[in-house]
């Protein structure tokens, strides 16, 4: 440690007449809508979530500045959106060091002497494989043995405040998939009405519900090291998740369900049983964290402080996507308390623009175009799969909370196009210029990606390039489903 830090370590430890400074704890579901029991969605059991929220505050409305992961992470992390920044493609292949004067969270804490920690979460398994790594996925070079002081928070110095992140693997895909369906569950499912309704598609919906009741098992365990450490009361816990659910029109879309997330705090001078109903955004919670901390916060973050309760309301947000993986789409969203608009800058593309993850992960997929193929699909769910989309989209987010049906008010949409343009002039939004010239071309990382769906499919069906017909056929079987439940 410098002498810069041990100094930072005496004052924090020794200056009179303070209160001993919080500690901090993110806990961070990876691909998770505001699909808990207090927010309302009664058949997801989620205890712990639920007393969470009761003990302190819930933020209604809550979202990321991306729908994937990587280009969220690099936002919150940050406190400043991933455009300005031109962290915005997912999954970056080349990722670079961090311009002057960027720095995450994690540094400037730790040079003020918080000992800062990024773990896994207690009992995360995947695939049956024990992970004690905690994901970072920054579109930013980064070293993870110089970021944190480690994973163990209980390691600090006696007295030294903590700022710990517990990541969350769960309800990433894939779901595990339960041996039985409770038959009941499954017809409680309100599914979006641009969803079919298909038995695959509750089936793969009820497993996510299940992935969310471990994320709230998952919450419980990490609650239980701070009680039992004697820390709870003096910490400021903060429960999150980087971007919305993993379905074909939530994750990698600029749609309610592709950003809205849940946002739980509960800690010290927070009181119990509020709901936050003002906008904010993932951005929000860097500058609030250095804000409690008695730390500066840099003129760079673009974020505001939401934790002390007397912050402005906003007029509107902004979320964007860019290129993710191998699908290159650029798209940028505007959130008002009452409005939801969107830009698409390659209206030419169709919604269902080619993603080799979406291809290997999503029965959705396949099983859209499929039933479109067969005349089977409803015709609302149809117009999601038009071979072009509109320029820009407008939704009335009184009457349409989800933001599926667009609205015609060309006032309205001018004025939100407007403030857009001022936003991506005002933040320097990197958008425009595609990746950055440290990424290999783009027709390079399709190959590449390419294969990697061949692989998948050639396992699964010792087929590189199956049909839709046996990729849902795939995935009824994985399901327990066969071909007689495929009727609607
Ligand atoms: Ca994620």
């Amino acid at each position: 440690m410098s002498l810069k830090n041990l100094l930072a370590v005496f004052f924090i430890l020794t200056a009179p007449g303070l209160a001993a400074p919080p500690n901090i704890v993110w806990i961070i579901a990876d691909d998770m809508s505001p699909d808990t029991g207090a927010y309302g969605q009664a058949q997801v059991k989620t205890p712990h979530l639920d007393r969470l929220a009761a003990e302190g505050r819930r933020y209604a409305r809550a979202y990321s500045t991306a729908p994937v992961c990587s280009s969220s992470r690099s936002a919150f992390i940050l406190g400043c959106y991933q455009t300005t920044t031109g962290l915005h493609p997912h999954d970056t292949e080349n990722p670079q060091p961090l311009p002057a004067p960027y720095q995450p969270l994690p540094t400037l804490l730790r040079e003020a002497g918080w000992f800062v920690t990024n773990a896994a979460a207690p009992g995360t398994v995947r695939s049956g494989k024990k992970i004690t790594k905690g994901k970072t996925h920054y579109n930013f070079a980064h070293d993870a043995k110089t970021l944190f002081d480690g994973d163990e928070w209980r390691k600090r110095k006696p007295g030294q405040p903590f700022f710990a992140q517990f990541q969350i693997t769960e309800p990433h895909r894939p779901f595990p998939i339960p041996e039985s369906f409770d038959e009941a569950a499954l017809a409680a499912i309100k599914l979006p009405e641009n969803y079919p309704d298909h038995p695959l598609v509750r089936r793969d919906w009820y497993a996510y519900q299940r992935s969310v009741e471990v994320v709230d098992q998952r919450v419980g365990a990490i609650l239980d090291q701070l009680r039992a450490e004697g820390v709870l009361d003096n910490t400021i816990v903060m429960f999150f998740a980087d971007h919305g659910r993993p379905m074909p029109w939530g994750k990698q879309w600029l749609s309610v369900e592709g950003l809205q997330v849940p946002l739980i705090v509960r800690g010290p001078q927070i009181a119990a049983n509020q709901v936050e109903e003002r906008l904010v955004s993932l951005i929000d919670l860097a500058p609030s964290v250095l804000k409690l901390a008695g730390l500066p916060v840099p003129a760079w973050m673009q974020g505001q402080a939401i934790l002390s309760g007397d912050f402005p309301a906003r007029e509107q947000l902004f979320a964007a996507r860019d290129r993710c993986g191998d699908a290159m789409d650029r798209v940028r969203a505007v959130i008002t308390p009452d409005r939801w608009f969107v830009r698409h800058f390659s209206p030419e593309q169709s919604r269902l623009n080619w993603s080799s993850y979406k291809e290997d992960q999503y029965p959705g997929m396949p099983l859209l175009r499929e039933l479109q193929r067969e005349g089977k699909l409803a015709a609302f769910p149809a117009q999601w799969l038009a071979p072009t989309r509109p320029e820009t989209e407008l939704f009335d987010l009184t009457a349409d909370p989800q933001s599926l049906h667009a609205i015609r008010d060309p006032k309205s949409s001018a004025d939100l196009n407007a403030r857009l343009d001022r936003w991506i002039t005002e933040t320097k939004d990197q958008g425009a210029k595609g990746d950055p010239t440290t990424e290999p071309y783009l027709a390079d990382i399709q190959k590449a990606k390419r294969a990697d769906y061949q692989r998948t499919w050639k396992k699964r069906l010792n087929n590189p390039e199956p049909t839709d017909a046996e990729k849902v056929g795939w995935w009824m079987k994985s399901y327990h489903l066969d071909a007689a439940d495929a009727v609607p």
